[in-house]
């Protein structure tokens, strides 16, 4: 333990002002502790000091012009973070608290994350501080084709495959993989999350709502459970909470609410993914807009939904959206799941709530993956030419998830930490990323 303290220290000292990093970093490698002490050759290798380090970070600006004429800079990161078990992969996030720590924070779980997917992918992450509310089509566009005229020289199919994440979904990925085809002249699968008519795969906009409902559904089983029957608390309405409200509500669950930085709406009939894709994706409009066609459900404004009853809870919006009193107000009112669809939802406090209450806890890094594995059988289907159905693609995610929750299972029991799948999730990611790095060599 002593030699994850000093990393620990020393990570302090070196990333004074970057909270969300430290919080990422803290939690797996104080999780870890007993993988690394039955490991020696970890400390004499630098193995942590190497793990927590980003191979790059790329900072550049972005200047774009809006429809008034006026100009713009933005802020724009790729943080390159581990390639130990394949080319870089993660997403974009356009949302205007992107910063260096969150992006690494990001890029630090994504490399985890990727690890327990079983695809050979390594970690990166990507964003802006631009805010893409209130902008128009061409103003999107515009900025998207700036981003990529930045970012093109550093990515490729086999360096760096970049996604959607926050803010950036369908319509950004086909404008910046627009603009990198023309700039390269290269027709190649260097994005993910791409249009169904230019090399994007079936179920992908699917793959993190579904993939989180399946290893939830994984978990249920293996604890006598399932989803039926049971009431569903979900945070956000975007691409994550959308597919996961469909998904659980196909398995006999009841989800009663969804929101945005706005509020949240109270659906006590559950939610209805007409309405709310209509206000969501249609007209890209705020959630108070759902109550307009469903006169029984209310709008909360400024208010958290994690004050609603509940037998499941899922987080899908964004990092540390989950406090520790909310965290208690959950094990309070009866919740037994809690099943991570967004990147660190849950502050470090509120988990160990969730842990020490006994309740079933899937961590993010293993719960929202569904996402990722699916972009890599999107890669995989680039380089051989193919594109597969629907129901290819979906049984082999749903395999990938059921895969995921076997291995945090058993990592978790092997280390005498059976049903923490803080432990067995951290644990199982770490250690394929950790034998590349030690096969590979001090690099
Ligand atoms: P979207 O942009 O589609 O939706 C984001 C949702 O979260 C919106 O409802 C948004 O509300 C809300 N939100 C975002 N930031 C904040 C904030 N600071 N405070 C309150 N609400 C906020 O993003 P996704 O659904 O794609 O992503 C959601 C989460 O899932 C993120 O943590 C992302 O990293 C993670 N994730 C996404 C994957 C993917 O494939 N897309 C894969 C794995 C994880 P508003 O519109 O008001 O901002
Ligand atoms: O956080 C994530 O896993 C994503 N935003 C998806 C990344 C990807 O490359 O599909």
């Amino acid at each position: 333990m002593s030699y994850i303290s000093d990393v620990l220290e020393q990570l302090n000292k070196n990333n004074p002002n970057e909270p969300e990093f430290i919080q990422a970093t803290t939690e797996v490698l104080e999780s870890i502790a007993p993988v690394v002490d039955a490991n020696p050759r970890f400390q004499d290798w630098a193995l942590l000091e190497r793990l927590v380090e980003p191979e790059r970070v790329n900072i550049f600006r972005i200047p774009w012009v809006d429809d008034a004429g006026k100009t713009h800079v933005n802020r724009a990161y790729r943080v390159q973070f581990n390639s130990a078990i394949g080319p870089y992969k993660g997403g974009i996030r356009f949302h205007p608290s992107v910063n260096l720590s969150i992006i690494k924070f990001l890029g630090f779980e994504q490399t985890f994350k990727n690890s327990l997917t079983g695809l050979p992918m390594g970690g990166g992450k990507g964003g802006c501080d631009f805010d893409p509310k209130g902008k128009s089509d061409t103003e999107i566009m515009r900025f998207c084709q700036s981003f990529m005229t930045s970012l093109y020289r550093i990515i490729g199919p086999r360096v760096d495959v970049p996604a959607g994440d926050i803010g950036v979904g369908a319509r950004e990925v086909g404008y910046m993989y627009g603009q990198y085809k023309r700039i390269t002249g290269v027709y190649e699968g260097v994005l993910t999350g791409k249009g169904l008519s230019y090399g994007g795969s079936l179920a992908r906009t699917e793959a993190t709502g579904y993939g989180l409902i399946y290893l939830t559904q994984e978990m249920l089983n293996d604890h006598n459970d399932s989803i039926e029957g049971k009431t569903i608390v979900v945070s956000g309405s975007g691409n994550v909470a959308t597919y996961a409200i469909e998904k659980a509500t196909q398995l006999g669950g009841k989800c009663v609410t969804a929101s945005d930085s706005s509020g949240y709406v109270y659906d006590p009939d559950g939610i209805d993914l007409d309405v709310l894709k209509d206000v969501k994706q249609v007209r890209r409009a705020r959630i108070n807009e759902y109550v307009n066609a469903r006169p029984n459900a209310k709008f909360h404004a400024g208010k958290r939904v994690w004050e609603v009853p509940c037998d499941i809870a899922l987080p899908c919006a964004t990092q540390n959206e989950l406090d520790v009193n909310d965290a208690k107000e959950l094990v309070k009112n009866g919740c037994k799941v809690v099943a991570e669809g967004a990147n660190m939802p849950s502050t470090l406090e509120a988990t160990k709530v969730f842990l020490e209450n006994k309740l079933l806890f899937a961590p993010g890094k293993a719960a929202n993956a569904g996402g990722v594995a699916t972009s890599g059988l999107e890669m995989t289907q680039n380089t051989q030419g193919l594109s597969w159905s629907f129901e290819e693609v979906d049984t082999k995610l749903c395999g990938i998830m059921k895969n995921i929750y076997g291995n945090m299972a058993d990592a978790a029991k092997e280390y005498n930490a059976k049903d923490n799948f803080v432990v067995g999730a951290n644990a199982a990611g770490f250690l394929k990323v950790a034998d590349a790095m030690m096969a590979q060599g001090i690099i």
